[in-house]
């Protein structure tokens, strides 16, 4: 059972949800809770001011040292600054809805919780919604019912805004997913990977052939694939609106929103088109920087990770595309190339020599009710 998630406007685990049905759990609150949460004594709540560098620092340590680990605690996530400015603060970022929990006494920061707008929509219908991310309780503070006070702090920061909707992604399973998708690894520095133990070689492999396996050359192959730049946010942010139309989650970008989150951005996020003639974007492919630290490696401290994003292809195959991103994430010196097995990603996984990873993401949305989906027709990132 799950003391705090029985409580909250999701379905139950054994919900046999009908596939007509596609609403609100609940459809009004009538009125919103003015106080905020009261944390256990010695803690307090903090507005934490991302603009500012030295704020900006504790929430990058908090998560280095605290956030999302591996099964076998051998990576950690290692989200630069750079990379939570451009996460934390897309059009229509609010500053109240960076929480941070600080101890009263040394005011260090040992919580956290982040929400930013969306406009998501679930099998055709459009809400106001926000992402929520970077959930993080200090390692010392774990399993003392902080996170449900997080939780129910940040919603009711969201309702204050007249936003009753969330989505977000975690590695648990909780109630309940509305699609579980799995993680797959193409290996670029092969040598890397085994040394860290982040692969390993299988029997009758030798290192030279795994080299070989995987070898990529130095340039993309398709003709005219470049950077993404502002001219062609235009028909690049209307190939994926209309592309995502087909599935059953999505964000809708405005050109805006689009800007923000794909225009490149050194260290944090890479995007490239190709474009017709008149300059109509017709394919683009992208990926996200996020390293992890290695822990405890005598040799090696960060595992450099390249996360697929969000690709669009018409004029050539979706693989073709995906290979040049390959090419342009080792380039880049990337040591593995991460994509989810959502959206159309299972055209290329196979060929591409992607491997399937243990454990799975899942997918939730709060205070909707809709019947689970699969993978693929989930069309929505979350960083
Ligand atoms: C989790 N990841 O089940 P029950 S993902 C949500 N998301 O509740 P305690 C989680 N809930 O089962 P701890 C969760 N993990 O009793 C655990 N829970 O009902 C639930 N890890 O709380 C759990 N970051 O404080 C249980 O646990 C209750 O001290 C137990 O803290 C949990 O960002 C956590 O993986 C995750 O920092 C903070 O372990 C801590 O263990 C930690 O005793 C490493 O909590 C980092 C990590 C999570 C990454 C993420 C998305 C979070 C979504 C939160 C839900 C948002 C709902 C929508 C809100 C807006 C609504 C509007 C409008
Ligand atoms: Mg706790």
């Amino acid at each position: 059972s799950h003391k705090f998630w029985d409580t909250q406007p999701v379905p139950k685990l054994s919900e046999d949800t009908p596939d007509d049905v596609n609403e609100p759990i609940v459809p009004e609150y009538e009125e919103i809770r003015q106080e905020p949460y009261k944390l256990p004594p010695g803690f307090e709540w903090s507005i934490i001011d991302i603009d500012a560098p030295e704020q900006l620092t504790e929430v990058y340590t908090l998560l280095a040292k605290n956030y999302v680990e591996d099964d076998d605690c051998m990576f950690r996530f290692d989200y630069s600054r750079e990379f939570l400015c451009w996460a934390l603060k897309p059009p229509g970022w609010l500053p109240q809805w960076h929480l941070g929990v600080r101890s009263t006494k040394k005011k260090s920061l040992l919580a956290f919780i982040s929400a930013v707008p969306a406009d998501i929509h679930v099998r055709g219908t459009s809400v106001p919604n926000v992402e929520i991310n970077f959930l993080c309780v200090h390692k010392k503070l774990r399993t003392k019912r902080l996170a449900p006070v997080l939780i129910q702090e940040i919603t009711r920061r969201v309702h204050l805004e007249g936003i009753f909707q969330a989505v977000y992604t975690a590695g648990v399973v909780l109630p309940r997913p509305i699609a579980s998708c799995m993680y797959y690894h193409r290996s670029l520095n092969p040598k890397k990977l085994v040394e860290v133990e982040f692969s390993y070689l299988k029997p009758n492999m030798t290192m030279k052939r795994l080299i070989r396996l995987y070898k990529l050359p130095n340039e993309p192959v398709l003709k005219g694939l470049r950077p993404m730049t502002p001219a062609d946010v235009p028909s690049a942010a209307e190939l994926l609106r209309n592309y995502l139309t087909s599935m059953d989650l999505y964000q809708r970008m405005s050109d805006e929103e689009f800007a923000h989150w794909l225009l490149p951005r050194d260290g944090v996020v890479s995007s490239y088109v190709i474009a017709d003639d008149n300059g109509n974007v017709t394919d683009f492919c992208s990926f996200y920087s996020l390293p992890s630290t290695i822990i405890d490696h005598p040799k090696y401290n960060t595992l450099n990770a390249a996360y697929s994003y969000y690709n669009v292809a018409t004029s050539v195959e979706l693989k073709t595309l995906m290979n040049d991103a390959l090419i342009l994430a080792n380039s880049a010196g990337f040591d593995v190339f991460n994509a989810l097995d959502l959206m159309d990603n299972a055209d290329f996984l196979t060929d591409l020599k992607f491997g399937k990873g243990d454990g799975h993401l899942q997918y939730y949305t709060f205070n909707w009710r809709t019947a689970p989906t699969t993978p693929s027709k989930i069309g929505l990132v979350l960083l």
